[in-house]
């Protein structure tokens, strides 16, 4: 049954140029906040430029006609009021703090575009019969805190104020003091629990190269894959490097190097969608001339499958330690972050799949191997997300980029499934 907002192709074509020209100026607006000496960006939770931007966003949605209001741990929400305000509301969104060196898509591109859709709707269409929000999370990354989907997490009540008592950055600032240095934390807002959301949309880059290799316009997720984030801190012992002989070392270094390798092989035995990433490593004492005595690195893995990533995570201790034991190094492993493989709505990729079907739109069903805010909005009502195509798949990266007609169709999608949930009253 073909049934969309868009009624003629030629209105659709100008809406799309539209759509092109308007995304692009957001996020070229949004990029001049918080931007690194390497070209890229770097906005981190509670840091000014965190601020500023979030500050920015809430006049930009003011002047978009939304009702703003931030919550007591920083997300920011623009709101078009609907006829039945008790109704659950609709969101849109993703999360503004990036990761180290980021591009200026990831999370960015959800934010933009559901300001685009609310903005094209309020005034082509008036008021929703039920609220239609787009929300800017404060963050999801956990770039600066040992603590990732803070902001989403603690609207679904995965994340509370005990959790970030000890937490310190790397420059060894609290997690509370920096937050309440932004006028956020416990009371200082309306709490950031939420019960009255009807579903949550996610539009964001894929951040893989499936969709650009396929040729195909609009991914549609069907499971986001979990997580699992280990910390490891290996012993050895600090020596001089001139005066001790090779097979008298304890080099925590050398052993680790072991581990990375280790871990690959593992992982590429297994195979696909298993992948395994060693992003951070800090040596000590990290001079040339000194064996290293001590090495603290983290390790990411990812799969679709629960189990499969246990039993991974399980060989990674396993085999660690014993690497470890063969060198007389002494290991120690924390999990410090996890979040399970997470299926989204079958009934909004049904609405995903049609919308495309009627506007001819190519799409596929397709799982995400990067984490995402929608994971945990899962747990508290319908939730989807879609992609759009990255070039060479390159993401948390400057070299991010993905071309503004296939942003512009992310919009447009968007718009028409917000357009069937929030003025048509669309049951899930
Ligand atoms: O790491 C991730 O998957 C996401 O970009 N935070
Ligand atoms: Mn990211
Ligand atoms: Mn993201």
């Amino acid at each position: 049954m073909e049934r969309s907002v868009l009624p003629h192709p030629q209105e659709r074509e100008q809406l799309l140029s539209y759509f092109e020209t308007q995304v692009m100026q957001v996020l070229n607006w949004l990029a001049t906040f918080s931007p690194d000496e390497e070209g890229g960006i770097t906005r981190l939770l509670y840091t000014e430029g965190w601020l500023e931007t979030q500050q920015a966003l809430q006049a930009k949605m003011a002047s978009n006609g939304l009702l703003t209001e931030f919550d007591n741990v920083g997300n920011l929400f623009g709101k078009l009021l609907g006829e039945n305000v008790d109704a659950p509301a609709i969101i849109t969104g993703s999360h503004i703090d990036t990761v180290v060196q980021g591009g200026i898509y990831d999370g960015a591109y959800g934010i933009a575009a559901g300001l685009l859709a609310l903005e094209y709707l309020q005034q082509q269409y008036g008021k929703p019969k039920r609220t239609l929000e787009i929300v800017s999370l404060c963050e999801e990354e956990g770039s600066r805190f040992p603590m990732a989907y803070w902001g989403s997490g603690s609207i679904v009540g995965k994340r509370n104020f005990e959790q970030i008592v000890h937490l310190q950055d790397s420059q060894e600032v609290f997690f509370a003091d920096a937050m309440h240095r932004c006028g956020f934390g416990e009371g200082m807002a309306r709490d950031s629990r939420r019960s009255d959301v009807g579903a949550f949309i996610e539009v964001h880059i894929e951040q893989g190269a499936v969709l650009e290799k396929e040729g195909i316009a609009i991914g549609i997720v069907e499971t986001i894959a979990g997580q699992r984030r280990l910390k490891f801190e290996v012993i050895g012992e600090s020596n001089h490097a001139g005066t001790t002989p090779m097979h008298m070392r304890r080099d925590a270094l050398e052993g680790v190097s072991m581990m990375i390798q280790a871990l690959r092989q593992e992982a590429i035995r297994i195979g696909a969608p298993l992948v395994a990433t060693v992003g951070r490593l800090q040596v000590q004492p990290n001079v040339p001339n000194v064996v290293p005595g001590k090495v603290i690195f983290t390790v990411d893995a990812r799969h679709a499958d629960e189990q499969a990533l246990d039993r991974f995570c399980r060989w990674v201790m396993k085999e660690f330690t014993a690497l470890a034991d063969e060198r007389q190094l002494s290991i120690q492993g924390s999990e410090w972050f996890r979040e399970e493989p997470v299926p989204m709505n079958e009934g909004l990729k049904r609405h995903m799949d049609e919308v495309c079907g009627n506007m001819a739109i190519t799409s596929k069903r397709m799982i995400s191997g990067a984490g995402h805010d929608a994971q945990m909005f899962e747990h508290i009502c319908p939730t989807a997300m879609l992609f759009v195509p990255s070039r060479r798949g390159i993401s948390h990266s400057p070299e991010e980029y993905t071309e503004p007609r296939d942003l512009a169709v992310g919009v447009l999608v968007l718009t028409e499934l917000l357009y069937r949930l929030g003025y048509e009253g669309e049951e899930l």
